[in-house]
């Protein structure tokens, strides 16, 4: 049995994580069957981050590894759309998603203070009181350092907020008429474009790129259309 170890759900998505959500959406799409770990830690990991796959027992961290090993090991069983590796196009979208748009998600999630007013509690609601002011404080602490260590975390809001518009808009651009980044049928690539959107769009959280997504007809379609086909 394939097993997902991965953060607990929050904001009613499939997961918080858009990483832990894109091996999800992966597995789903891909009509392979496993079993969520929710709850685990990302230092207890080999990589020190979530997603992990554990089969039979081997592990497997980086949602990137994963779904090239799913693809390598399970090809056969999924359909062809979900087994071509994802080039050109698809792998510039991964990347800006993956490299780019992450850190601005994450800046307005855990720095901005009105982000972090609702994420404190989503992330945080259900540890014992000791542990519910300390935990999320070194955790913020931590993100503060690792975004000024990545670049996004030194420029000011408005800078960071509209860059992540910028990358919604080429999205929306690469999409065009489409129905999914795929084509007609989902490919690899929707798994980390619908996780990612999704991540932006749904969560209770207010941020300027929030609304620019909502403005952008196509794309909530898209994540409609995605959600009614992997069913979260
Ligand atoms: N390149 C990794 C990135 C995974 C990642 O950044 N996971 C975050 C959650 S979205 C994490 O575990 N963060 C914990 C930490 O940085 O301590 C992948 O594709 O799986």
């Amino acid at each position: 049995m394939i097993e997902l170890v991965q953060f607990t759900p929050a904001f009613g998505l499939m997961n918080a994580s858009p990483f832990c959500m894109k091996v999800e959406v992966f597995l789903r799409l891909a009509g392979l069957p496993y079993r969520a770990i929710n709850g685990a830690m990302p230092m207890r990991m080999p990589k020190g981050k979530l997603p992990v796959l554990r089969v039979n027992g081997q592990t497997i961290a980086d949602s990137e590894a994963i779904l090239a090993w799913l693809q390598q090991r399970h090809g056969d069983a999924m359909p062809a759309t979900m087994r071509v590796p994802i080039t050109g196009a698809a792998h510039a979208i991964r990347r800006m998603l993956e490299e780019h748009t992450y850190f601005a998600m994450l800046w307005l999630r855990w720095i901005d203070d009105a982000g972090y007013a609702n994420t404190r509690p989503a992330f945080f609601g259900g540890m014992p009181p000791a542990l519910r002011t300390l935990v999320p404080a070194i955790v913020r602490r931590k993100m503060r350092r690792d975004l000024v260590g990545q670049g996004i975390g030194r420029h000011d809001a408005s800078a960071i907020a509209m860059r992540a518009c910028a990358d919604l808009d080429a999205l929306s651009v690469l999409l065009g008429e489409a129905p999914y980044f795929g084509g007609s049928e989902p490919g690899a690539i929707d798994a980390t474009t619908y996780a990612f959107l999704a991540n932006a769009l749904w969560p209770p959280i207010d941020t300027l790129p929030r609304r620019h997504l909502q403005q952008q007809e196509a794309l909530v379609a898209y994540c409609e259309r995605m959600r009614e086909r992997v069913g979260a």
